[in-house]
């Protein structure tokens, strides 16, 4: 075990059975005319953790610890994306309508890429997922088990929903769960902070958060 400093209290790494979970990084919400854009919020603020995003991810790739990348993404013809949900938002600016980066969240347009910056590898799981949480609609939780993996640990947008829903269905389904605090980000700072504060209350009710220094300094020291 790599004990990691993390609140509300360390945070016992289990290096065997972590996988690194990196959430909807994709160009329609973290890009200028994509659907975050198009809605009105400042996309800079998310725009601003790709590097450390980045780091947390070259870490697990220097570890040869799973990383699994997530997408919000509906299938063309809308049939995962329930009437609920499309009819949210602006007439023009819904799921499956013509935006500046192609259809908006529709799986295969170029606003649903992941931002160059953080491109997966070869090998490494992409997650299209039709809900803000990863779990639901996906089957990850039985290729996460598959794997072994009983720790997850988070990054992405935006975390007070899809980061925060997806740590809540990983709670509930056994796992461990370490949020990276500045490799996660929110179009409302207010929403992140909270969103933490949530997570970590009640002797971590939903998980552990830590900056991502603190996480490279215990597994830097744990190197033989
Ligand atoms: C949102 C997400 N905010 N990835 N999606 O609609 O958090």
């Amino acid at each position: 075990m790599i004990p990691v400093p993390a609140r509300p209290y360390p945070f016992q790494l289990d290096p065997a059975h972590t996988a690194l979970v990196v959430i909807d990084m994709q160009r329609d919400f973290i890009e200028r005319g994509g659907f975050g854009d198009s809605l009105g919020n400042d996309v800079q603020r998310l725009k601003a953790i790709i590097p450390t995003t980045a780091a947390l991810i070259s870490l697990f790739r220097a570890q040869a610890w799973p990383i699994i990348h997530t997408r919000e993404a509906h299938k063309p013809d809308l049939s995962d994306c329930p009437p609920a949900k499309r009819n949210r938002g602006k007439p023009g600016l819904r799921i499956g309508d013509a935006g500046a980066m192609g259809r908006i969240l529709i799986a295969g347009e170029p606003g649903n890429q992941i931002v160059a910056e953080l491109s997966p590898l070869d090998g490494e799981v992409v997650v299209d997922k039709p809900g803000k949480g990863m779990f639901y609609a996906t089957g990850i939780h039985e290729r996460l088990k598959a794997l072994g993996i009983t720790q997850l640990v988070f990054a992405g947008v935006t975390t007070e929903v899809c980061v925060q829903t997806s740590m809540r269905e990983a709670n509930d389904r056994g796992y461990e769960c370490l949020v990276i605090e500045d490799a996660t980000e929110s179009y409302f700072p207010q929403f992140k902070a909270a969103t933490i504060e949530m997570i970590v209350a009640q002797g971590a009710i939903v998980g552990w958060a830590t900056p991502l220094a603190s996480l490279e300094q215990a597994v830097s020291g744990a190197r033989p």
